[in-house]
């Protein structure tokens, strides 16, 4: 019986274009289903007949996906008439890439713009470098918009990077961060993703590599990457949101990120930066069994979730990626932990799915906020606790 429900359920969900946003874990956990118009009625048939209960989160995506546009517009029109950047607003590849050059031209002996590589379709991979001198120093590395519909990433990256430009011989935390360690930024993680999630698809998370034999477009690229490769969690269809490419590293954006690491050889944490749900996870994600830190990164991550909370009461979870959220294997955290990288994170940004990855621009700004602490947090204990 149950096996029948599961493949009934795997049939149902794929001929109905189904698009799991909190993707199905063990029985008994949430998960978040968008719902193309035409499947409502069977899906609703379907839950209620197998007793399965449901709540609908957003009656009407095209309202969100068109105020979205509109506020978009209506922030360029103000932005292009007294030449300011509006961190409270969502950009484009175009205007992050500008304003990464102003903000480098602003702050000539802290930040340089450095080119790690290039996309699938040939976009530039930027990386944001914070820097005092004294290289190669521990380095912290931080990713945003690797999955690129999850736009509250990109833009809390936007903002961060201007609070250390802002903070460095001002804030005396940042200033000491500064001053012992490199960090390195890269904001528009997958920029063909992120091309394509403005110009097409607003919900377009892969990649946009073209897979041969098969006319589905794009790899996950939190799935891509050498660490229990292929296992639970990933899928080798690559018409799923998970598909896990080829082989690891096939994906020029997360073999940038692997070469530069490794060639750097003093990367002492990985902050890689997703949404949704409100959550801070360290490894394993490809396993059950605790990392040889776990209790180390448990009380950390404890202690940035507390110190994130005090801004506006925003409840994160925490715990390691298999434990928390779902097995999960291939994704960058788990790669960085086993080549050496002790203060692996990842954070899920807002919310918990009341808009989901349609995060309204206004909480741009709250959410880079009250991530802030519990980022100075990590770097903190980073610096304080040489390895
Ligand atoms: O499934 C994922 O890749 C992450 N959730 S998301 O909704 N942002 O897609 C969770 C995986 C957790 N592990 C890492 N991010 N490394
Ligand atoms: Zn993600």
């Amino acid at each position: 019986m149950k096996i029948l429900l599961v493949f009934t359920t795997h049939l149902v969900f794929t001929t109905l274009l189904l698009d799991f946003w909190r993707h199905p874990t063990s029985p008994g956990r949430l998960v978040d289903l968008r719902v193309p118009f035409p499947s409502l009625q069977p899906v609703k048939t379907f839950l209620e007949s197998n007793n399965i209960s449901y709540s609908i989160m957003i009656e009407d995506l095209q309202e969100l996906l068109d105020e979205e546009k509109k506020t978009m517009e209506k922030s360029r029109r103000v932005e292009r008439s007294i030449s300011t950047f509006d961190f409270a607003s969502y950009h484009t590849i175009d205007e992050i890439y500008d304003w990464m050059d102003a903000l480098v031209e602003n702050h000539p002996g802290l930040i340089s713009k450095l080119q790690i590589g290039q996309s699938y379709e040939n976009r530039s991979l930027y990386v944001l470098k914070f820097s005092t001198g004294g290289s190669p120093r521990p380095a912290i590395w931080m990713d945003t918009g690797i999955h690129s519909r999850e736009w509250i990433t990109q833009a809390t990256g936007v903002w961060t990077a201007n609070k250390l430009a802002e903070g460095y011989g001002q804030d005396s935390t940042v200033t000491t961060i500064l001053d012992n360690m490199d960090i390195f930024l890269e904001i528009v993680t997958n920029p063909d993703g992120f091309a394509f999630t403005h110009s097409s698809n607003r919900l377009w998370r892969k990649t946009r590599s073209l897979n041969a034999g098969s006319c589905c477009v794009g790899v996950d690229p939190n799935r891509n990457w050498d660490a229990g490769f292929g296992g639970s969690g990933s899928s080798g269809n690559p018409c799923s949101e998970t598909y896990r490419g080829p082989y690891p590293h096939s994906e020029r954006e997360v073999k940038a990120i692997v070469d530069f690491i490794l060639g750097h050889g003093n990367v002492k944490s990985v902050i890689s930066i997703h949404s949704y749900s409100q959550m801070l996870l360290f490894p394993y994600g490809y396993k059950t069994a605790p990392a040889p830190d776990h209790q180390e990164l448990n009380e950390l991550a404890k202690k940035a979730v507390r110190d994130l909370a005090t801004l506006y009461g925003t409840k994160y979870s925490y715990g390691s990626v298999a434990d928390t959220i779902y097995v999960a294997a291939g994704t960058t955290i788990d790669w960085a932990y086993e080549n050496g990288v002790k203060y692996s994170f990842t954070f899920e940004l807002r919310d918990t799915g009341r808009y989901g990855f349609l995060l309204p621009s206004a909480q741009i700004i709250p959410t880079a906020t009250e991530t802030w602490p519990a980022l100075l947090d990590i770097m903190l204990h980073v610096l304080e606790h040489p390895y």
